[in-house]
């Protein structure tokens, strides 16, 4: 059988991709998957070569949620020992950006691992949504609190509680989805941007990145003190030298990632 999860190492320079690839099941997350994607993101994370990774599905779906069929005859104790909401938590906690490129539906856990995810670009045709509700249960890997501060509390409310599908062109104008493109450009597109990211200082990109995440937990003045501190460490780093003097002398940088 096929690898659930696929690894591919570089389709750009400084670029890592993985690929949920259980497309008979619609990429439902099954333990193995969630903990696949833990291991791969905790390995990118630490690499010195990753600079940005790419979290793909197949062409109907991005993931249709957790595994129902696994979880459906599951126990609170059996919950508790299985631990899924610590394989969440490695998933994002990974410190380099991570760009989600979804393709068909990206529903209950699969819409919550896109929301992990830092970009989201999705295809024409993608839909999200939080439909556990239907189902007897709740989101659970995020759900009711990233798609609240994405979105706001009054769309989020009508989604996780009707369970209703969001089209990729209501996902964007609500603010779920950072572009919407053709979908056969969707994985493409994601690389281009991990691209981009890849050639920056990563010093740069991590701490911008920390700032963000940290920050949207915080008071906004201790959210500005975070901005701020991240900003003058960056100025014991080569690269901010690097960057600054390359633009005054008119040239492009190196950057080393020190
Ligand atoms: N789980 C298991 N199998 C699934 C699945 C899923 N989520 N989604 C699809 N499949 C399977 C189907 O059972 C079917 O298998 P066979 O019958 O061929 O064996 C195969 O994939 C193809 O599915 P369909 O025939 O239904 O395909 P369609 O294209 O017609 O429909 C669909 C695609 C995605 C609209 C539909 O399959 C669907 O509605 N799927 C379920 C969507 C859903 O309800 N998602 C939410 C699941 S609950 C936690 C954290 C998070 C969670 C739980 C715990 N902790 C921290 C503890 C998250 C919970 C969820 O995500």
């Amino acid at each position: 059988m096929a690898d659930p999860v696929v690894l591919l190492e570089r389709p750009a320079e400084g670029v890592a991709l993985i690929r949920i690839n259980r497309p008979e099941a619609r990429n439902a997350l099954n333990l193995e998957v969630r903990k696949l994607l833990a291991g791969h993101l905790a390995e990118l994370g630490e690499d010195t070569v990753t600079r940005a990774i790419v979290l793909t599905g197949s062409e109907k779906a991005f993931a249709a949620g957790a595994d129902i069929k696994e979880m459906a005859e599951a126990g609170t104790i059996e919950m508790l020992r299985r631990g899924v909401h610590k394989l969440w938590r490695a998933i994002a906690g990974c410190p380099k950006p991570v760009i989600a490129a979804v393709s068909g539906y990206a529903l209950g856990g699969g819409c919550e691992l896109a929301m992990t995810c830092d970009i989201i670009v999705a295809g024409e045709s993608a839909s999200f949504g939080q439909p556990e509700v239907r189902i007897g249960i709740i989101p659970g890997g995020g759900g009711t609190q990233r798609l609240a501060r994405a979105v706001g509390k009054y769309k989020a409310m009508k989604y996780i509680l009707t369970g209703e599908l969001i089209s990729a062109k209501e996902a964007f104008e609500m603010g779920l989805v950072s572009e919407v493109v053709p979908d056969p450009e969707v994985e493409g597109r994601a690389i281009d941007l991990a691209r981009q990211i890849a050639v920056l200082p990563p010093l740069a990109v991590q701490l911008a990145k920390e700032a963000v995440l940290a920050g949207m937990d915080a008071p906004l003045t201790s959210a500005l003190a975070l901005e701020a501190k991240s900003l003058q460490i960056l100025f014991s780093s080569q690269d901010q030298k690097e960057g600054m003097r390359a633009f005054i002398e008119k040239r492009k940088p190196k950057f080393s990632g020190r």
